[in-house]
């Protein structure tokens, strides 16, 4: 679900640029008053010589303007020279005319005619500075009158100013270099204080209370101030903690012979049984939290796809690292400089550690030999899988990476690794070779084809003995670990026992053994439920026009092996041969793009809009559509809200390993209502036996389903939803995960297993 997630900067750098900054501010406006105090006291200097000169000059100037010009310069020329800072005098007639000037007055003497004409006009002294071709000047004109008030001219005292400013700038560079300073040794002494007394011994508390609560509390509390001062209460937290665990555990191990429900809880003290101690790490291709930049900021998404729905949980349970290929656009950014970091962001309950691909290798290993090849060579979609050597290269060095990576985060640690899915073949094989004490599961969430069609893969024998590498290799359904059997078989050395369903290739024994994914609880994943929900139901009618329509609604990737032409074919034939249902009827097909960087998934994207406009245009009316086809990704609530709101869930994959749509609409249906339509194809089909079970190459047979789903009476929905609820809430996602612990750890020539026991 997006949430928007902005970077913090720690709080000790916080803590520091606060003080600093205040404080750095307050100096800076002290040092500027400063500075401006001094520079009113050098003008006032400038005044007073201005002044005391244009005195002392005045009574010779007075009679010096009682001659004629050419005897009145004469008697002035030599009292009008200026030396450092007075650069001159001057002297006007009450016309205005210059009558005699300082040689360096005369060179701006233009520039100081209003002065004089202002002097002239208001009769008193003027002070001004100006700015000429040589800097700034000061200037005082002081009028002239005769002993009867007539005037007689003006008396201009010219200054320098350039040193007055001068020293300003040079105050202010003196005084900024200390504000600096002082502000930067304020910065650093109270961020190291901050980090030593306030964040360091915080996040220390935090790293101990989360192995705490991880259920790995071998340290003992911290004892460093603060924290000391919680050390009587942070030790009675553990103790607490400690025999609450144990209660808990002795409980779990009670409950795993009595098919009580797997929860959460349960699990999380299961895993601690289990795990003896060792560290669980966790490695896919897709990331469960994934940063993106959005207008500046950055936004936390969760990938859609079956993997992360159905791992995420587990791993909140039992805490650990989960490694997987940082594909986000802010990735880098919100992840520390290896690549970690806590999640969820906001309830942080394991590590997860990014692996960094270059475009180049996530298009070779991911788009190309993972998505081009292995997918349609697992799939029965009637896709023909590429596979390129350049591919090739890259899957193989991107598998290396993710287990170095893994054999980095697990160090000297005794580990159990749990590797997920076709994109990571070979990193079991490589793990066990680097580390043959390491315990390493392997599940592959799509289907395994039969041998026949896996042959056509040109690095068959290194993918089977990468795969290999693992203890225990997992599968939804026996009938894909009966082909993975019978294609090692086939196709590598190996000893096979198929009483016990174990490969034995290069002195090492693989078990191999179903385990079908189950779903967690809608009741934990904070949707709306009661009135809440009602209302968003409301919303949705409104929003997409589905008043006083029935729906059935279908919720995909966008992918070609999920029939999405073919249940849109169906819906078409449902409506020729009901055509009563025309205005009635409407399937809201929720789709989120993926693969996009595929011409294939671009091409089926495009095919299934104009399908869809086909069909619309052929059955619809000015208030009413057939098909909904919303293009998108949506978050939970929302697809939690739609399984509320339709009748009809549809499921009509070509070949899918389990479905956990299926599986999803069931647990949302606690009102015992709605009707599954799923593709006999699908893993979920052969669990969820209360579906209607159709063929989606069968378009008659799929456009009678959805008659007979809405024709369906009460009592019979109720009591098929019954029989799959009970189900799916007994096989849910922390059962799974138990399962496939509980026979990974377990002794590996004991038959026995939580699948028995449960
Ligand atoms: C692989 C195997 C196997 C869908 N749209 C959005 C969204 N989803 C969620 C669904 C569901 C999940 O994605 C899809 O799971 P599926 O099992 O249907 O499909 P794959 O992605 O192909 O998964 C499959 C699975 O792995 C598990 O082992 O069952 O056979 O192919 O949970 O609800 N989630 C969000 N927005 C969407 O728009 N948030």
């Amino acid at each position: 679900m997006p949430t928007n997630t902005q970077y913090r900067l720690p709080n000790s750098l916080r803590m520091g640029l606060l003080v600093a900054g205040l404080v750095g501010l307050l100096m800076g406006v002290l040092a500027w008053l400063q500075v401006e105090r001094e520079r009113a006291a050098d003008l006032e200097e400038m005044d007073r010589r201005a002044y005391v000169l244009s005195h002392q000059m005045v009574y010779s100037v007075q009679a010096a303007l009682q001659l004629p010009d050419r005897e009145a310069a004469a008697a002035l020329s030599s009292s009008l020279e200026g030396y450092p800072p007075l650069i001159g005098l001057a002297v006007y007639r009450p016309d205005g005319r210059l009558l005699a000037a300082g040689k360096d007055v005369q060179e701006f003497a233009a520039d100081l005619n209003k002065v004089v004409a202002r002097a002239l006009k208001e009769q008193k002294d003027i002070i001004e500075s100006i700015r000429t071709d040589q800097g700034r000047v000061y200037i005082l004109a002081s009028a002239i009158r005769a002993p009867d008030g007539q005037p007689q001219g003006v008396l201009v005292v010219v200054q320098d100013m350039s040193q007055v400013d001068k020293l300003v700038v040079s105050r202010r560079v003196r005084f900024g270099f200390w504000v600096g300073v002082v502000t930067l040794l304020l910065l650093t002494l109270v961020v190291a204080g901050a980090w030593l007394l306030y964040d360091r011994p915080l996040k220390r508390m935090m790293e101990w209370m989360r192995q705490l609560r991880g259920g790995d509390d071998a340290e003992p509390p911290p004892l460093e101030p603060p924290a000391a001062r919680l050390a009587n209460e942070n030790g009675r937290l553990a103790d607490s903690l400690r025999t609450a665990r144990s209660a808990q555990r002795a409980q779990a191990r009670a409950v795993a012979q009595t098919g009580q429900i797997w929860t959460r809880e349960r699990l999380h003290a299961y895993m601690i049984d289990r795990l003896r101690g060792r560290r669980l790490l966790v490695l896919s291709n897709r990331e469960p939290y994934l940063h993106e930049l959005q207008d500046g900021k950055t936004r936390l998404r969760t990938p859609a796809g079956g993997l992360v729905t159905a791992l995420d949980p587990v791993l909140r349970a039992s805490g650990g690292v989960w490694i997987a290929h940082g594909a986000g656009n802010a990735d880098r950014m919100t992840a520390d400089e290896r690549g970690r970091l806590a999640v969820p962001p906001d309830d942080p309950a394991y590590t997860l550690r990014r692996v960094w691909l270059s475009r180049e290798e996530e298009h070779g290993y991911y788009h190309g030999f993972a998505n081009e090849g292995l997918w349609p060579l697992c799939h029965l979609a009637h896709e023909r899988p590429v596979f390129r050597a350049s591919n090739w290269e890259h899957y193989l060095r991107a598998n290396q990476r993710f287990a170095a990576i893994a054999l980095e985060e697990v160090g000297a640690d005794p580990a159990v690794v749990l590797v997920q899915d076709y994109h990571l073949a070979l990193a079991p094989r490589l793990l066990k070779d680097a580390r043959p004490d390491l315990t390493v599961g392997m599940f592959w969430h799509i289907p395994w084809p039969n041998p026949e069609a896996f042959r056509i893969c040109p690095w068959r024998a290194e993918l089977l003995r990468g795969l290999l590498g693992a203890d225990l290799i997992g599968f939804h359904l026996q009938q894909h670990c009966n082909n993975f059997l019978d294609t090692a078989d086939r196709m590598i050395e190996a000893r096979l026992d198929w009483n016990r369903f174990t490969v034995e290739s290069h002195d090492h024994v693989s078990r191999v053994r179903p385990f079908p994914i189950g779903v967690q609880p809608w009741s934990e994943r904070r949707t709306p439920s009661g009135i809440h929900l009602a209302r968003q139901i409301d919303e949705l009618r409104d929003r997409y026009s589905l008043d006083h329509v029935r729906v059935a609604v279908g919720i995909d990737r966008i992918d070609y092996t999920k029939g999405l032409p073919e249940r849109f074919r169906a819906v078409a034939r449902f409506l020729e041969r009901y055509p009563r249902y025309r205005g009635q009827f409407t399937l809201v097909q929720l789709s989120t793009p993926s693969r996009t960087y595929l011409r294939r998934y671009r091409d089926h994207l495009n095919e299934l809009e104009s399908l869809a406009d086909t069909i619309n245009w052929r059955f619809q009316t000015a208030a009413w559509k057939p098909i909904r086809f919303l293009v998108g990704d949506q978050d939970t609530a929302t697809i939690h809200a739609f399984m509320r709101l339709a009748e009809i869930n549809i499921v009509s994959s070509l070949h899918d390993g389990m479905n956990l749509v299926a599986k999803e609409f069931v647990a949302a249906r606690s009102d015992l209502d709605g009707v599954l339509i799923l593709s006999e194809f699908t893993g979920a089909a052969r669990e969820l036996s209360d579906a209607l079970i159709v063929n989606p190459y069968d378009v008659e047979q799929f456009a009678e389903t959805i008659q007979r789903a809405l024709e369906m009476p009460s009592d019979e929905r109720r009591e098929r939803m019954t029989q799959m609820r009970r189900h799916v809430e007994e096989h849910n996602i922390y059962r799974w995960a138990a399962d496939f612990l509980d026979t990974l750890t377990a002794d590996p020539t004991s038959t026995s297993s939580t699948q028995e026991a449960t």
